[in-house]
Order: C-alpha cells, then structure tokens, then sequence
C-alpha cells in the first residue's frame, strides 16, 4: 500500500519571510519520515517497510512569491519560459533543502520534479507515474513538490501540492493520503472538525490564507482532497507519526 503525503509548504518555510526555511518543522518531519521507515541509507531495500511514503511539498515562500510576482497561478498561465523557470528554480531550492534533510534522518529521498513529466488538461493533471512507481519499488522514497506544470491552451500555470497529491494518489492506487499543514486539522471555532463529506458543510469556516498563497489555502485543500477516491487527512506536524502509522489523524475527508 502506498502512502502519499504533502509536507505543506507553511509548515517547512516561513511563510512571512522570503525564501527561509523553518529548519526545525524541516528536520523534524524529516525524523519522523525516517523514523516511520527505519530507513538504514545502507541498504534501504532491505529496511524500507511496505508503506513507502512518496513525498509532496509545498511551495511556502519560495514558489508562491515567485508565482505571484509572475502572475502565475492555477488558472492565470504563461508562455514566458523565464518566469515559469523563475518559479520552478524557486522551487528547486527548497526542494534541495527537503531532500537534504531527509537524507539527514536516513530516508532515501529522491527528487522528482513535476515539470518535466506532469501537464494540465482539460479534464486536469495528467501525471505518468512509472518512474515513481519504480523508485518506491527499489526502495527510494519519491520527493516531488507544487510546481509550474505545462498547460495545453494556457502556456504554464502552477499546480498545486494538493493537485499533486490527488492526481498521484488516483495513478498510484494510494492507500493513504495526508497532508500535514500548519494546523491540526480543518478548525471550527478552533475546534478541529473530525471529518468533512461535503464542501458546503464548512465552506463557512474556511477563511483565506493570510499569507502569499497562490492556489487557494485551506479552502482549496479541502476542494481537492475531497476528489480523492478514498480518505485524506488533514493534520498538524505533531500528528505525522501518527498519521504514517495509521493512515488517520486530525480532519479525515471523504
Ligand atoms: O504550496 C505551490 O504549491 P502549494 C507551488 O502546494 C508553487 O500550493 C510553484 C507556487
């Protein structure tokens, strides 16, 4: 059964300062990872356990300024080719940092980057996944992330973490998906609500996200998450562990 999982990208960066990584939030989703794994960077074949996890990140403040200071988003493409190199280089950089710290904590984290191989269609995200699947079958643990994708009629527009994780949890057959935001799950009255089956039912207490975020926040989350085949959780940094154990923590969306 594989696992995917969005390290979202507020809760790697700091979201309020150009291009910095929270070091902590990083090196701690990083052990838990690892720890989930019993990852050896020896042998990782022999150790990897039958859950390996592929690994999305979000943009934080590297992508989502660079997109915005392009005009970029989901739906507002580009054919200048240096401004969608400009965003994806951004996204480069913290990608580098993710893998680094993965490798850090022994997980055999492999960089994969979305727009080499992933574009937008009409009916959404076409993502091939036979690289992906090869690697998780050696043993690697996949780290893509929210990147600038090709756009049939549109030139290039971002795709989401979150697009990402439902276009590769449908190809993959993914048994559990998760995203770990800044927040416990989807808050009502900072109550973290157990699990949403509708749009509506919270559309009221989805707010904006206060920060630079170029796809939607919260709202566009929950949108996503609730065209995955089966469930998705959304939940806090201290329930990852839990999460890769169990498949459940925080708001589980239906
Ligand atoms: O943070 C956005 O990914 P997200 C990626 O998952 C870019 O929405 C390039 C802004």
């Amino acid at each position: 059964m594989t696992t995917v999982l969005k390290l979202g990208g507020s809760v790697l960066t700091d979201k309020h300062s150009p291009e910095t990584v929270d070091e902590e939030a990083l090196a701690t989703a990083a052990e838990v990872i690892g720890k989930s794994l019993d990852a050896s960077p020896d042998d990782p074949r022999a150790t990897v356990d039958e859950h390996p996890p592929v690994v999305i990140h979000g943009g934080g403040s590297f992508g989502h300024p660079a997109a915005a200071e392009h005009g970029v988003s989901a739906s507002e493409g580009t054919r200048d080719s240096a401004a969608l190199v400009d965003i994806h280089r951004a996204m480069g950089r913290l990608l580098d940092r993710v893998v680094t710290a993965l490798h850090r904590a022994g997980v055999p984290a492999l960089p994969v980057r979305p727009l080499s191989f992933v574009r937008r269609t009409e009916t959404g995200l076409a993502c091939p996944t036979r690289s992906v699947e090869a690697m998780l079958a050696e043993g690697f643990v996949p780290v893509l992330h929210g990147d600038v994708v090709v756009h049939e009629g549109a030139g290039g527009t971002v795709a989401s973490g979150d697009d990402l994780v439902v276009a590769l949890a449908a190809a993959l057959g993914a048994g559990r998906v998760g995203v770990c935001s800044t927040v416990p799950g989807v808050l009502d009255d900072g109550e973290v609500v157990p699990e949403i089956r509708s749009y509506e039912s919270v559309a009221d207490v989805l707010g904006d996200s206060e920060a630079t975020d170029v796809t939607g926040g919260m709202a566009g989350k929950v949108q996503s998450l609730l065209t995955v085949d089966g469930p998705a959780a959304v939940f806090g940094l201290d329930e990852l562990g839990t999460f890769l154990e169990t498949g459940q923590a925080g708001t589980i969306i239906r």
